[in-house]
């Protein structure tokens, strides 16, 4: 169980709850740099390999430890991505400083995305001495981003957006499923639930857009129909040539030979 409690639930939430506070999460060394992200660490309800509660690993009691290739799978576990490729990194990372920062490096959250020639870094000991007293306390500053070695990335901060929502045919299905079940309730007044839920889908559905019509052809007239027409006078066939290319732009050649065919069949009184 850690000795502290924050909000996780993003990094604008966090950064919240922690802002010009102090944390000793190892009760050692006071509120240093490696605190500020073993506290998020210490939030996780999972648990090490070998099934102690989560912290962060670092090895040789340094804030850049938390990157070594030795506890560095284990430090990502399932909630973390590995974020090898520094110019990647992303606002709330929790990224890592090498001996650029000094022997022991140094170790916060990106309060910005990946710039040069500095990067606005969220952590402790940021201007204290050796972690004591209120000036440890949680702040911003820019570091040097040439001193970064490696991030992990909090996937619950990261989650992608959720799908917009897409026009759904189901929603019929939806409701013909619960028509078909209502049905199925003989001499039963339906739970107005139930019905709600129809009248819901269907309210939905109504609001929706009709799709469109495919742009369908007109249907094509038969020979017969297009002969009637230049027989009754209608449409706009003309005459002789004109009419004659027409048809043809029509229908081909052949169709325009038999609406001909038909025509002089017409004027005999066929
Ligand atoms: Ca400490």
């Amino acid at each position: 169980m850690s000795k502290y409690t924050v909000n996780i639930s993003s990094y604008d939430a966090f950064r919240k709850d922690t802002f010009g506070k102090l944390f000793d999460t190892d009760n050692a060394y006071g509120s240093q740099c490696f605190d500020a992200a073993d506290l998020l660490w210490r939030q996780l309800k999972t648990t090490q390999p070998d099934g102690s509660p989560r912290r962060l690993r670092a090895t040789g009691g340094a804030a850049m430890g938390a990157w070594d290739v030795s506890v560095r799978a284990t430090n990502a576990g399932t909630e973390f991505d590995i974020i090898a490729d520094v110019t990647k990194i992303k606002r709330g990372d929790v990224i890592v400083f090498g001996t650029k920062l000094g022997a022991y490096g140094h170790i916060g959250f990106a309060d910005e995305d990946y710039k040069t020639p500095a990067i606005s870094t969220y952590s402790q000991n940021q201007g204290g001495t050796n972690g004591v007293g209120q000036a440890a306390a949680f702040t911003v500053r820019s570091y040097t981003s040439a001193g970064l070695i490696g991030a992990f990335r909090f996937k619950a901060w990261n989650a992608p957006p959720p799908p917009p929502n897409p026009p759904s045919p189901s929603r019929m299905d939806d409701a013909l499923e619960m028509l078909k079940q209502l049905a199925k309730m003989p001499n039963t007044a339906p739970p107005d639930s139930t019905i709600g839920d129809v009248l819901e889908i269907l309210k939905e559905l109504a609001g929706m857009k009709p799709s469109p019509a495919p742009n369908q052809p007109e249907p094509k007239k038969t020979v017969e129909q297009v002969a009637q027409e230049i027989w009754r006078g209608q449409g706009d066939w003309g005459t002789g040539e004109v009419r004659k290319q027409k048809l043809i732009a029509y229908g081909g050649e052949q169709f325009q030979k038999d609406v001909q065919a038909r025509l002089n069949q017409l004027a005999a009184g066929k």
